[in-house]
């Protein structure tokens, strides 16, 4: 494989997709020395039937809104590599959606579950709808038209989809009746689902809570632990909430929350009723903070900012694509930072990764860091088939294991020659030697 080579035919074929092509690069970049030491891939061209999609699915999706307006948005499922298990992967509700930021997210997902362990294809999905100051009864309408194309591709052996971002229980839970009814059975084919049908305990906070038990991974490498340190934590859904909670939990201060609208810096610590707080800001449906700097003492509000600008000892980007960049980087790398770890899918831009591994930084990748969410969904799907429920202890066990696991994947295919662990590059390297061996095995489909 020549990387270049590999790139400038990928930059002709799809132009103008810049994430996905950067989320491309990574890996590629990362696994070139492997690929090219075991000429089996080549021979194979392995890599050429990985970074393209086995499908992709484009529907339109009509729908009325509250006022009789007939509405159209576009919708998509990107059904990537299905090598070790079925298409899985979330559904992402959001004007910025497009058919390059799906394919990056369905690209990434592949390596991202073959690390938990679990067996586990990569596929992503969603649409340019805005959740954004919708009535319940408009997200009700929207998901059901959407859901009606979708139902026909997806089904709990072929492709499970689960929540992203601006799909949450609600959203679950009014995609999977519409499925539900068109099937006709009541199987386990979206996860996310409610605790009372079908829904596994812990779900909810699975993405935070196994990013902050991989920081913990992390920061043992250097004998250090959460207690005591300050946290600076971008978003404010579902994601930094499990975050936040954990961290809190073991003694760590989450000084910011952040939405598009500017950051919130509680130099408190945000806990407790707090946190809690969090979650009825999502729901409001409104996509901003400001509000919390109303709600509680003390808090300071920053318009139109990011806070990575914050000092820190441990920076956890939980929002989206790309929200860190070089000149954050520095700024943490100069205010003393430790440890950043993507909780967003590839949260930071290739020049902030840079930084950070120059300045020997602890840098966890989203695919490696942010997998309990997608490792959750899986257990779900487990619980789902032998229809039966594990309590939370149960569930957040299995959890924790799966994040320590992978980390160790990361220390066992990254670490360099001086001890710092690199783990893009461990992340990368494991998550496709085990889809690629299985391409192998099955030959050339
Ligand atoms: O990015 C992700 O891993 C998710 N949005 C969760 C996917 C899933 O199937 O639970």
């Amino acid at each position: 494989m020549n990387v270049d080579k590999l790139m400038n035919n990928l930059e002709k074929k799809h132009p103008g997709e810049v994430e996905y092509l950067q989320a491309v690069r990574e890996v590629v970049e990362s696994i070139e020395e492997v690929y090219n030491d075991n000429p089996q891939f080549e021979s194979a061209n392995i890599i050429e039937r990985l970074v393209e999609p086995d499908r992709i699915i484009a529907f339109k999706v009509p729908w009325i809104d509250d006022e009789g307006n007939v509405k159209v948005n576009l919708g998509y499922r990107v059904q990537f590599n299905n090598a070790i298990g079925p298409y899985k992967g979330g559904l992402r509700f959001h004007p910025s959606v497009n058919l390059s930021i799906l394919k990056f997210l369905g690209f990434e997902q592949i390596f991202k579950n073959a690390l938990t362990t679990l067996p586990m294809g990569g596929g992503k999905g969603g649409s340019d709808f805005d959740p954004k100051g919708k009535s319940n009864t408009e997200v009700m309408r929207f998901c059901q038209s959407f859901m009606l194309e979708l139902w026909k591709h997806i089904g709990p052996e072929t492709d499970v989809p689960a929540g992203d971002i601006g799909v949450g229980g609600r959203e679950i839970g009014f995609l999977y009746g519409m499925y539900k009814k068109l099937r006709g059975d009541h199987t386990g084919v979206l996860t996310g689902k409610g605790s009372n049908w079908g829904g596994s305990l812990i779900r909810p906070e699975a993405t935070g809570f196994g990013a902050i038990y991989f920081a913990q991974e992390m920061l043992a490498t250097k004998k250090e632990s959460l207690a005591g340190k300050t946290i600076s934590i971008s978003g404010f859904g579902n994601v930094a909430w499990g975050a936040a909670l954990k961290a809190t939990e073991l003694g760590a201060k989450v000084v910011t929350i952040s939405g598009p609208d500017g950051y919130v810096y509680d130099p408190e610590g945000i806990s407790g009723r707090k946190i809690e707080y969090m979650l009825e800001l999502r729901a409001s449906n409104q996509d901003i903070v400001k509000p919390y700097s109303y709600e509680f003492e003390g808090v300071e509000f920053h318009e139109g900012k990011r806070p990575w600008e914050v000092k820190v000892d441990i920076a956890l980007p939980c929002a989206t694509q790309n929200e860190l960049d070089g000149e954050d980087a520095k700024t943490l790398v100069k205010n003393g930072v430790m440890l950043v770890a993507e909780v967003s899918n590839m949260g930071c831009t290739p020049e902030a990764v840079e930084v950070f591994s120059n300045n020997r930084i602890l840098f966890g990748p989203g695919k490696a860091v942010n997998a309990g969410g997608v490792a959750t969904s899986g257990l779900e799907m487990t619980q789902n088939a032998m229809k039966l429920r594990w309590n939370s202890q149960e569930v957040d066990q299995r959890l924790h294991e799966i994040m320590c696991n992978i980390h160790g994947q990361c220390v066992k295919y990254g670490k360099k020659e001086d001890g710092y662990t690199d783990y893009v590059k461990g992340a990368n390297i494991a998550g496709f030697l085990k889809v690629a061996n299985s391409m192998l095995d099955m030959g050339v489909i």
